[in-house]
């Protein structure tokens, strides 16, 4: 196929990727593109990992700081962690190397929101940016960027960054182009204005991301597929948790409190997520929306299906399937999908403007409705908030799902305290298990307690979640107070403790 660098000057730039990673040095803060496996450079960052580790034989430190959209793939995260040669990793990500590091104590980790890391890195809270990679799908001849399958954090990237290697994939499709819509009108306050969208399918900016020729030092040509998102077909707890989910939405259309169409839809990552778009897509509803910031398979399908009359997200996040239907009906998709800057795609603004529907799934969550996004048993970070806490807090009604037991009936996934808190129980309305669906809104705690306890928990857990409430109210009745949310300190992560000493929650 003809050349897709259009630009004479920046042809000028191509070279190796080895050539090109040659030019980041031990201590830049890297920006790199990808969310979710889409859209990540998938050469500069593989041989990077090479000069790592030759460094690393000859007996030099030579690690980097990443900053990326959010997860990325192996070519990646796991090629660099792999190598050791990430000093500190902003914000979600999801690959078993990083996650290995980061608990071992190898490597640091800031979790932060994601609609926070574009805004702190312009405020300069993390320091100053010194090299953007940045995968798009083709150079127009002015220079400006048709963008790949993610667009995440890569305006501020490039923006900010005082050198810009850029990646021409060519096996991202050119009719991607048109699809995106990026914002170029975020200020620093105090010069902030009202963000122009009041509908999910607004396009607010321009179809193409900018740079300075003059900062771009690289050019490096590949041709790859992104990673391959697999989902598993939903099981029978996804069904039941997606059963629940759409008996309460038929509810508050009924009652008046959401419209017939909904309102526009968030799902987080996973199979619960898919369940619940294929439960919907077989549902009564019509004329869906969508504001999320991943699409998965479960959306696109209910794009093809016409349930969902259009969605926005910041990345897509697809299947060998879900991929080869997306490029195969391109027109057709893009006519119906918007890609925007994750601040964009989830900035609260506009998640509580829009008022948004928000599904997320957790490790774990309280009785009284605080919930655990990120670390197994206290300590060890599984993947990271990554949006959840932009949606969760804004939403018009925020929903938590998990399957009310872990690991073969060890674990339960309600427990007296969370043993680490990403939602807190003001941001918590909706908790559903696959045993049923407990609806927090206007319970105060120790009605939470009980709606929880028997709407969620495992029947296996009940007896031991009750009597835990039971003892922790009396003990507060002996005069001490503290019946407005009753726990007993000493043994309110002893079920965790228990689950490390002895492999269960209960004796
Ligand atoms: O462990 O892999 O060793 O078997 O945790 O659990 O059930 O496979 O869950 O893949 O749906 O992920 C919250 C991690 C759920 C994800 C989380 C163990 C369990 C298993 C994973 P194994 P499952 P899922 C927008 C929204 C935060 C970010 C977010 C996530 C492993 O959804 O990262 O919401 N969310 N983003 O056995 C101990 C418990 C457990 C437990 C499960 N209570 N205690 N271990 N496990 N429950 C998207 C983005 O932001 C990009």
């Amino acid at each position: 196929e003809p050349s897709r660098i259009l630009h004479p000057g920046l042809r000028q730039k191509i070279m190796s990727a080895d050539a090109a990673a040659a030019l980041i040095e031990h201590g830049d803060h890297v920006g790199m593109s990808g969310f979710t496996g889409a859209g990540y450079p998938k050469a500069v960052p593989q041989a990077l990992a090479k000069h790592i580790e030759q460094a690393n034989q000859g007996g030099n430190k030579f690690r980097i700081g990443v900053w990326t959209g959010a997860s990325t793939a192996p070519e990646l995260d796991g090629a660099l962690a792999k190598v050791g040669g990430i000093e500190m990793r902003l914000p979600y990500q999801s690959d078993p190397t990083c996650r290995a590091r980061i608990n071992a104590g190898e490597m640091d980790y800031i979790d932060i929101h994601l609609s926070h890391v574009a805004q702190f890195v312009w405020f300069g809270f993390l320091g100053k940016l010194n090299v953007a990679v940045v995968e798009v799908a083709g150079i127009l001849e002015d220079g400006r960027l048709i963008p790949s399958s993610s667009i995440g954090n890569n305006k501020t990237w490039l923006d900010q960054a005082d050198k810009v290697i850029l990646e021409v994939n060519s096996a991202m499709p050119l009719g991607l182009e048109g699809m995106h819509d990026v914002y170029y009108g975020t200020e620093r306050p105090p010069h902030r204005k009202p963000i122009p969208m009041t509908h999910p399918g607004d396009r607010i900016g321009d179809a193409y991301l900018h740079v300075d020729p003059a900062k771009v030092v690289a050019i490096v040509e590949t041709h790859a597929l992104d990673r391959d998102t697999k989902f598993s077909a939903a099981d029978d707890n996804s069904q039941r948790i997606a059963g629940h989910i759409l008996d309460f939405l038929a509810h508050e259309v009924k009652v008046g409190r959401l419209p017939p169409e909904l309102l526009p839809l968030q799902s987080g990552v996973g199979n619960i997520a898919n369940a619940v778009l294929a439960g919907l897509n077989q549902g009564p509803f019509e004329n869906l929306t969508g504001y999320t910031e991943v699409l998965q398979d479960g959306m696109l399908e209910m794009l093809k299906s016409g349930k969902m009359v259009m969605a926005s997200a910041t990345a897509l996040s697809l299947s060998r399937e879900g991929t080869k239907e997306f490029l195969d009906n391109l027109d057709f998709y893009r006519q119906r999908i918007v890609l925007r800057p994750q601040e964009i795609s989830n900035h609260p603004e506009l998640v509580r403007r829009l008022g948004v529907l928000s599904m997320n799934a957790m490790i774990e969550a309280d009785i009284y409705g605080n919930v655990n996004s990120t670390h197994i048993m206290g300590t060890r970070i599984m993947n990271g908030i990554g949006g959840s806490g932009d949606f969760a807090r804004n939403a018009y009604i925020s929903f938590f799902v998990t399957p009310s037991t872990a690991k073969d009936g060890a674990i339960s996934c309600i427990v007296p305290m969370v043993s680490h808190v990403d939602h807190t129980e003001h941001d918590v309305q909706i908790l559903v298990t696959e045993q049923g669906l407990a609806d927090l809104r206007g319970l105060a705690p120790r009605q939470r307690a009980q709606v929880v306890i028997e709407h969620c928990a495992h029947p296996d857990f009940r007896p031991a979640l009750r009597d835990y409430v039971a003892r922790a109210e009396r003990s507060a009745r002996g005069g001490q107070g503290g019946l407005h949310t009753p726990h007993l300190l000493d043994e309110a992560l002893s079920w965790h403790s228990r689950f490390e000493r002895e492999g269960r929650m209960l004796p």
